[in-house]
């Protein structure tokens, strides 16, 4: 199977998001090995395990070939132009019945973000419905939300030039390697490394300090710390007069966060605290911190990530060498339909959480919720690619009845997921070595093109997709382009680039010059309301929100734990997965199973050992799952761990859609209570 060039290709991985160059060898048409590729400046010839698996993957033989419609019977494989005539008439009939809003578009973590992202959002626009749905309700937008509303931007971190690095609930030594191997050479250099973690990650072992926090407590750290740098007169007085807004109002509520306090509500150490504080301001502006997604899923998670986005801009850290550096957009063309049109339309969820609209997100929990109830509209149909909510979304049997009630469910993927197979269509995807489009390094601000070198039929890849299904609709106007190639050369065209331009330089180039201090060239530098860095957000005021980055602890902390006596932290990543991903393929799964990791201090008050099997309870469900011991000091007391994306112990049947911040609407997949027992 597979139609492709024989002999070696260079080109970007893209098991996971970092893109990382690699060398793809072909023999007899499929892919028979995958090495690093030493002209990539970022990756330099490193490669991860994942990508040795590329050709397991691409070619695995569970892979769907064909379009399969649900019928009394079971699956019946039908042709493309056949599930696309029937998807299409099937749309057309629920937007009479219910309205344009009743569909919903969505997209996953698999097929990445710009051009792809912006093909659905399009296609929903297109449609008119507002309801363009993806993985953003569980990544990222916390921290995009709780940074810009202090900021402005979201930096992109120049780990390599800076002397202190302080990574805060991340953990890129297995989510995104090109990182890791920067923090390490930057150590070399002689940069000071801090992790603040409940878990000990590869780099708290490499670290100069681990702070083995409580989960979701962050905001708690971070204003302890503004505490420390203020009464320590150890900001940047010249920065915060000159830049800032609400100083004062911050200094007065970091007050409140005195050394006892954050001790106990941390689990840090005092001593740990002003030792950290000490380090980062004495190599700031040289200092960065690298936030993750560990900060992202808790009740407090935007406004624990705005006390740290507060940090480094008090201490002038703000787009300096070896800072936090703010990168410059590219000018492209733009697919991405005009955000206030969309808004115009009522997205589902934004009467809940309507700083949404500052980063032009929706909410899929909500979603589910207008699906089951028909509030505030229905919602009928969904169309999804590059997805599997069953096993990443909070709630998960919230999810599944959710999508069986649907009047359609259309999944585009390589695999029959459990997703999909809830789904009336499911259409078989094309992997990201079948699509051509243009990636983009922001950091570097660099850009190049990452093209199709394999094809299998019936396997369309995101844009032929959308463009067959919106012709049938009448809607070709919104997808002019015959093909990927010419949405290529319309999106660079205001840059006077082409596609053989780029094709000249394999791994990229530079779109703009790095430059730093642009805030200097402006009198409102800022895009924020007021154009300076917002210490107290009037927005987030004028909201119902806390002006401040206020603190509010976690319920397991406050609340009586006898019930739920542990604390669950769900998804920290490993190497060989991304999210549900690549449990199927045996190169990367084989061995391992899924598991709850606890201390061994718990594991005795439990009377369990390595292996045993579990029921973990949350107030939503429960699941069995076997035990590993960690060893003592890995992970925090009352803490345990257990990763998504498994079929065989679903974690996400555990996490609540209910109790989510305020600010962004994420659910809360860390910090979780939980009981366990024996089976
Ligand atoms: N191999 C692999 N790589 C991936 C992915 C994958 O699934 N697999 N997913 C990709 C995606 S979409 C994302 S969003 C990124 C995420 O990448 P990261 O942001 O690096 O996320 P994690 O690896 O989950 O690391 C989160 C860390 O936060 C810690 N943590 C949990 N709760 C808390 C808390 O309350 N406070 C603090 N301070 N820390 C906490 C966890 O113990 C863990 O070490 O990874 C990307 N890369
Ligand atoms: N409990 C818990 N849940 C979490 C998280 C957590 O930390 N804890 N993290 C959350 C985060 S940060 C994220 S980003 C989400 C991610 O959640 P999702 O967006 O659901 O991402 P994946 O699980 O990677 O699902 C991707 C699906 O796309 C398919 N696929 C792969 N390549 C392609 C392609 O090129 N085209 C198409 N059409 N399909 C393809 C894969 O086979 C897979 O079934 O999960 C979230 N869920
Ligand atoms: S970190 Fe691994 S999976 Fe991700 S792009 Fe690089 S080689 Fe591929
Ligand atoms: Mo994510």
């Amino acid at each position: 199977m597979g139609n492709s060039i024989n002999g070696k290709v260079e080109t970007y991985c893209r098991m996971c998001d970092e893109r990382c160059g690699i060398i793809i060898n072909f023999a007899d048409g499929r892919i028979s090995d995958v090495t690093g590729s030493k002209n990539h400046p970022v990756s330099k010839g490193k490669i991860c395990i994942k990508a040795r698996a590329i050709g397991d993957y691409v070619h695995s033989p569970k892979r769907l070939l064909k379009p399969l419609k649900k019928t009394p019977s079971g699956w019946e494989e039908i042709s493309i132009d056949q599930a696309l005539d029937e998807i299409a008439e099937k749309i057309e009939s629920i937007q009479s019945k219910y309205g344009n809003r009743s569909i919903g578009v969505w997209k996953g973590e698999a097929v990445g973000f710009n051009q792809q992202e912006d093909y659905a959002r399009r296609f929903a626009y297109a449609l008119q419905t507002p309801n363009y749905l993806s993985n953003n309700t569980h990544c990222s937008m916390s921290r995009v939300l709780g940074y810009i509303s202090v900021r402005g931007h979201y930096p992109a971190p120049d780990v390599l030039n800076a002397k202190c690095i302080i990574i805060w609930g991340a953990n890129p030594m297995q989510s995104a390697s090109p990182l890791a191997n920067m923090v390490n050479e930057a150590k070399k250099k002689g940069a000071r490394l801090i992790v603040i973690d409940p878990k000990r990650t590869g780099l708290a072992n490499r670290a100069d300090i681990f702070a083995q926090i409580k989960p979701a407590a962050d905001g708690a750290f971070a204003l302890g710390l503004i505490n420390k740098i203020i009464c320590n007169k150890w900001y940047d007085e010249d920065f915060v007069a000159d830049h800032t807004l609400g100083f004062a109002q911050l200094k007065n509520y970091a007050a409140k966060f005195t050394d006892s306090y954050v001790e106990k509500e941390t689990g840090v150490p005092t001593e740990t605290l002003n030792e950290i504080a000490k380090i980062f301001c004495n190599c700031s502006p040289q200092a960065v911190i690298l936030t993750g997604n560990g900060l992202e899923h808790c009740q407090n998670a935007v406004n624990n990530i705005r006390a740290i986005a507060c940090i480094g801009a008090l201490t002038g850290c703000i787009d300096q060498l070896g800072g936090d550096f703010i990168p410059e957009s590219p000018g492209l063309n733009r697919l991405r339909p005009d955000w206030e049109k969309v808004l115009q339309l009522g997205p589902v969820g934004y009467d809940k959480y309507p700083a949404l609209a500052r980063v032009q997100e929706n909410h899929t929990l909500l979603a589910m919720d207008a699906i089951l109830t028909g509030k505030p509209y229905p919602i009928k149909g969904i169309i999804m690619t590059g997805a599997n909510p069953v096993l990443t979304n909070a709630n998960a049997a919230k999810v599944i009845k959710a999508f069986s009630s649907l009047e359609l469910l259309v999944v585009r993927d390589l695999f029959l997921t459990k997703t999909a197979e809830l789904a009336d269509y499911v259409l078989p995807g094309a992997s990201f070595l079948e699509r051509s489009e243009i990636i983009f390094y922001n950091r570097f601000q660099t850009m190049a093109l990452s093209e199709k070198i394999i094809e299998f039929e019936n396997c369309q890849c995101d844009y032929l997709f959308w463009r067959g299904l919106a012709a049938r609709l009448g809607l070709q106007d919104y997808f002019p382009w015959q093909n990927e190639e010419e949405v290529n050369n319309w999106l660079l065209e205001p840059m006077g680039l082409t596609t053989d331009m780029l094709r000249k330089y394999p791994y990229g180039v530079q779109y703009a010059p790095i430059r730093y201090q642009k805030y200097k060239e402006k009198t409102k530098p800022f895009d924020t309301p007021s154009g300076e860095i917002e210490f107290a957000s009037n927005y987030l005021k004028s909201l119902g929100y806390a002006e401040l980055p206020a603190y509010t602890s976690p319920n397991y902390i406050s609340a009586n734990p006898s019930e739920y006596p542990f604390v669950l932290i769900s998804g920290a990543r490993k190497i060989r997965y991304c999210h549900s991903r690549y449990h199927n393929i045996e190169r990367l799964a084989k061995g391992d199973k899924p598991v709850v990791e606890m201390s061994p201090e718990d594991a005795v008050k439990l009377g369990v050992q390595n292996g045993d099997l579990v029921q973990v309870a949350s107030e939503v469900n429960s699941i069995k799952i076997q035990v590993k011991v960690c060893k003592q000091g890995d992970v925090l007391e009352g803490t345990v761990h257990i990763a998504h994306g498994w079929d065989e112990a679903n974690v996400n049947l555990l996490t609540p859609d209910d109790k989510n911040d305020p600010i962004s609407g994420f659910p809360l997949l860390k910090a979780v209570p939980v009981c366990i027992s024996r089976v």
